[in-house]
């Protein structure tokens, strides 16, 4: 399946489906030969990249996410936009399965010409399953897709790896009480650039406005994440398709507001930055785990951490040390 790095490159900047679902697999893939030829590609490709505007969306299950994915690409699409939908979805570090895989409630967008609709990949770590979701990303903007849309359920860390590789993030809510009952924590309000309560329609629709009347109070004593930037709330129906192009506008205006400010250029090399250092870390620690003398003591270390007769900190100490003497 390793077709040679220039060829594919050519292919994915044509805007190739079928070579960028293959470039895909191959930033997923953790075969050493075939994260050699990702990495090689998305260097050739890493002029190509960053022209898009990368949405984060999250909110507890059920909430609506991907029926309002569905709206808003559709909406895009009508637009002249290109949009990717992809995933970081936690749960599939745990069970290999994942929430994007029944595409369901994506019917339309899934098949339109303009929409590529990619599912969390499986991983075993969440910075794995974030490192190749960054990629992809990447990949998809050198296929000339221009709005990116990463989904992630309101579960554990998630919603934090998703803020951290995007540049404005949408947190979906239900029309309903105050955040403690919907679940949601104060880190992940602050999170929030654009806060959008859901289903705003039929016999909701007095609930989702008092909602919004709550959190745009609730936000106004919140420190924003962006000096020119303070968060909004707004209400939208994905079923009816109502709100959805206020959405919209509301992301071109932190677009064009930030980008004049400098404020996100400045974001994005800082998340580059923050990267770099994330991909060391877990490349020597996969490197590390590798390695056979290292492996060879791994045993009797946890079993030692288990049952409390050795510090971990000790343990690690001498599994670095393990490390060092053979590299
Ligand atoms: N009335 C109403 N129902 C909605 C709206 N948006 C979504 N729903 C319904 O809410 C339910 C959950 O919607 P999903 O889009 O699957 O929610 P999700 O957040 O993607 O859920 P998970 O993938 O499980 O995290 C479905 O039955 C939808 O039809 C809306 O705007 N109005
Ligand atoms: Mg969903």
């Amino acid at each position: 399946m390793v077709t040679d790095s220039n060829t594919l490159a050519a292919q994915i900047k044509a805007g190739d489906r079928r070579s960028l679902a293959k470039a895909i697999t191959l930033v997923e893939s953790t075969r050493s030969d075939h994260r050699q030829s990702a990495t090689q590609l998305l260097e050739i490709l890493m002029p190509d990249t960053g022209k898009s505007i990368r949405l984060g969306i999250s909110g507890v299950p059920g909430v609506g996410k991907s029926t309002f994915i569905e709206a808003f690409g559709n909406y895009l699409i009508t637009q002249g936009h290109s949009v990717a939908v992809l995933a970081v979805d936690p749960t599939s570090a745990v069970t290999g399965g994942s929430i994007l895989g029944d595409k369901t409630r994506m019917e339309t967008l899934a098949f339109a010409e303009k929409a590529f609709v990619r599912p969390s990949p499986a991983g075993k770590t969440l910075g794995g399953v974030t490192r190749r979701t960054r990629e992809s990303m990447l990949l998809c903007e050198a296929a000339g897709f221009d709005v990116i849309l990463v989904e992630t359920v309101g579960v554990g860390q998630s919603e934090t790896a998703v803020a951290d590789m995007t540049d404005m993030f949408l947190l979906l809510l239900l029309p309903a009480g105050g955040d403690e009952l919907q679940g949601i924590k104060r880190g992940i309000m602050e999170l929030a650039d654009l806060v959008l309560v859901n289903k705003a329609d039929g016999d909701q629709s007095n609930t989702a406005n008092k909602t919004l009347l709550d959190y745009r109070s609730a936000l106004h004593f919140m420190k924003s994440r962006f000096a020119n930037w303070q968060s909004k709330v707004l209400a939208c129906s994905s079923i009816e398709g109502r709100g959805i192009d206020e959405v919209w506008q509301e992301v071109v205006n932190f677009r064009s507001t930030l980008s004049e400010a400098g404020e996100l250029q400045q974001r994005r090399a800082q998340q580059a930055r923050a990267w770099m250092w994330a991909e060391t870390a877990e490349a020597l620690v996969s490197d590390l785990k590798n390695d056979p003398q290292v492996k060879a003591l791994v045993p009797e270390l946890e079993r030692a951490v288990l049952e409390g007769t050795l510090p971990a900190t000790v343990a690690a100490q001498r599994l670095i040390e393990q490390f060092k003497t053979n590299s």
